[in-house]
């Protein structure tokens, strides 16, 4: 008989998990269960999307829509797809205020929508990030921040032009060889692995902490020719270090997911600049800065523009860019070093 381990001693599923912590807090009069009913909304709306990912080259859903976002670049069937999966699944969850996407030039107003009912959380997201590498079928995934409105506010652009360190939850669902589910609501970060056969997200990562130290660094060296002297200098430090010290390995996936994924697992640095091309970076700040900074802060790593924390970046503009450096405390700190 082949042995089946159990993922993890008790087989808890993020279902369960939200609505015990939410519980918890009902219990004592600090929660209404709304948030516990919307990251169940979430949980639902990314196993649709991951159902749709795993089947898009047998139903056609890769290549190009026809069409450009809001960035300019040209959107993939998927990405129309998750994005209208999502602003639907968000809206009917009854617990939103505002929604912002990637894909979307101007923020949903879910007061405005007929026959909405609006809730008292925002949410930030890319639906489905990395989407160039979506016909190669390598590692995507969503990635999502969430905000309470502010005091007295029905839902307005203000209320998501905060820096980050106002969110209370940030994640991102990863579509790979599994599915895995990331998720912090300010105590910690835990990962959650997709069975299909139950449908159900198992805690297979309960408290990740990211290493205080790693051996990769994440960059897209092609960009080197435009990078500003701290960088360059930071990257000769890991590539040429001085014996006996070992030089750090490359990986880069081009899908921010995947690569945070992996450094928050294995440690590291994951770095997107600011370059002579691009003065603010490729990154956007509000759904993937924000939450991903979230998440690594929460497993005890940093998160930096060069000059100060991501999180606390005040936005002016819902798709604005962030240079972003982020991982293992100590490599990120080495980085700073290469700034002062
Ligand atoms: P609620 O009134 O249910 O929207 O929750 C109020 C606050 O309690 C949220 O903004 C969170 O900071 C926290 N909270 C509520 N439910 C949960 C949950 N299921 N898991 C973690 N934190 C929660
Ligand atoms: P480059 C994907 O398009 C994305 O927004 C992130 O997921 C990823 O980290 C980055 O762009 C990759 O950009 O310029 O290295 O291809």
């Amino acid at each position: 008989m082949t042995e089946y381990e159990l993922p993890s001693t008790d087989l808890v599923t993020l279902t369960t998990f939200v609505l015990s912590e939410g519980f918890r807090l009902q219990e004592r009069n600090l929660a209404t269960g709304e948030l516990t009913l919307l990251l169940n909304s979430l949980q639902t709306t990314c196993k649709f999307i991951e159902n749709m990912v795993r089947k898009a080259r047998l139903i056609n859903l890769v290549g190009a829509a026809g069409n450009q976002n809001v960035q300019g670049e040209d959107q993939k069937k998927l990405d129309v797809l998750s994005n209208e999966i999502m602003v639907k699944s968000l809206v009917a969850s009854g617990q939103t205020a505002v929604l912002v996407s990637e894909e979307d030039e101007q923020p949903h107003i879910v007061a405005e929508i007929p026959g909405a009912s609006a809730g008292k959380y925002c949410v930030v997201f890319d639906p489905l990030d990395g989407s160039s590498n979506i016909d190669a079928g390598v590692n995507i995934g969503t990635i999502f921040g969430i905000y309470t409105v502010r005091e007295g506010s029905t839902g307005s652009i203000e209320d998501v032009l905060r820096p980050g360190n106002e969110m209370v939850a940030a994640g991102y669902c990863m579509y790979g060889s599994s599915a895995n589910i990331v998720l912090s609501t300010g105590n910690g970060v835990n990962g959650f692995t997709l069975d299909n056969a139950m449908g159900e997200f198992i805690l297979t990562h309960p408290n990740i902490e990211i290493p205080a130290r790693g051996k990769i660094y994440s960059i897209n060296e092609g960009n080197s020719a435009y990078y500003h002297e701290p960088v360059l200098k930071y990257l000769e430090s890991i590539k040429y270090p001085e014996a006996p010290k070992k030089p750090y390995s490359a990986r880069y996936i081009g899908s921010m997911v995947a690569d945070v994924h992996r450094t928050l697992l294995y440690g590291g640095i994951f770095a997107y600049p600011a370059d002579k091309k691009s003065k603010n970076g490729k990154l956007r700040l509000l759904y993937e800065g924000f939450p991903m900074a979230y998440l690594i802060e929460q497993a005890g790593g940093v998160a930096t523009t060069g000059t100060q924390r991501v999180l606390d970046v005040q936005p002016q503009n819902i798709h604005e860019r962030v240079p972003v450096f982020l991982g293992s405390k100590d490599d990120v700190h080495d980085l700073l070093s290469f700034f002062k």
